[in-house]
């Protein structure tokens, strides 16, 4: 898998998540079920809400690559939806709104956290501070733009919560429209690749859990975009106080 996924470009050493790698190989990671030295594994839950791989760092995925190894004889699918049409969709005046809007990507937003061993989980947080992301990007090779959310959202910048709860809500729906999606159903060792700054994906929990899903997985680091949420705080604060000075 190292060898044909890296003819493809750089492949992460998964610094971001470093509990959850192939011991003996760190650009793999693996998404499980099947306990681990006799403890339940902590990826059982990995994916089960929309996102895009790594948008919690300065350099989300480029592309990742999931490998079945092991399936349940039914369900324990992945989802994939189309960024471009999510944002094709939209009317003008909502898409020039949301030209300007910066969101601010928690990695303390994946879902399962709370199953998770909490030592990992603070050290996780302690290497992914908050970081934040255009809502619309337009990706590097096709110049086409893109709608870039997910449920790993806290709010976007200079909005309250309040405020950005029902935009994102609402955007988050849109985004996964059946008809912006494709199901895939795996067969024992099926290969999938996808843009990561294009589409979306989910794990979705639909299978017997006394049967093992076992799946490994590649990516391609992306460029660096974005930037350190604290590094923002930090100057509107200072700006903040300049311009009190001031008045
Ligand atoms: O297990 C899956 O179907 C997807 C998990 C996931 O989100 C990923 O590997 O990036
Ligand atoms: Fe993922």
């Amino acid at each position: 898998m190292i060898e044909f996924t890296s003819s493809f470009g750089s492949l992460d050493p998964n610094d971001a998540a470093p509990y959850y790698r192939d011991p003996t190989h760190k650009e793999i990671l693996i998404v499980t079920n099947k306990p681990l030295d006799g403890k339940p594994s902590e990826t059982a839950t990995a994916g089960t809400s929309w996102h895009s791989d790594r948008t919690y760092t300065l350099r989300p995925t480029k592309a990742s690559f999931l490998l079945c190894k092991e399936k349940p004889s039914v369900g324990g699918d992945t989802i994939f939806s189309n960024m471009y049409k999510a944002y094709e969709t939209l009317s003008r005046p909502f898409q020039e709104f949301l030209d300007k809007l910066e969101a601010i990507h928690d990695v303390s937003l994946i879902k399962g956290l709370d199953k998770r061993d909490p030592e990992k989980v603070a050290a996780m947080k302690k290497l992914n501070p908050p970081v934040i992301h255009k809502v619309i990007q337009t990706h590097p090779e096709t110049g086409r733009k893109c709608l870039f959310v997910g449920q790993r959202i806290r709010s976007f910048v200079g909005m309250t919560e309040a405020e950005s709860a029902p935009i994102l809500s609402f955007l988050n729906q849109h985004a996964v429209s059946l008809e912006f999606t494709y199901r895939h159903n795996w067969s024992l060792n099926d290969l999938m690749m996808w843009d990561n700054r294009c589409t979306m994906h989910i794990a979705v929990p639909n299978y017997d859990k006394s049967q093992i899903r076992y799946m490994l997985r590649t990516a391609l680091l992306g460029e660096e975009i974005g930037r350190r949420f604290e590094e923002t705080a930090k100057a509107e604060v200072s700006m903040e106080k300049e311009l009190a000075a001031v008045s």
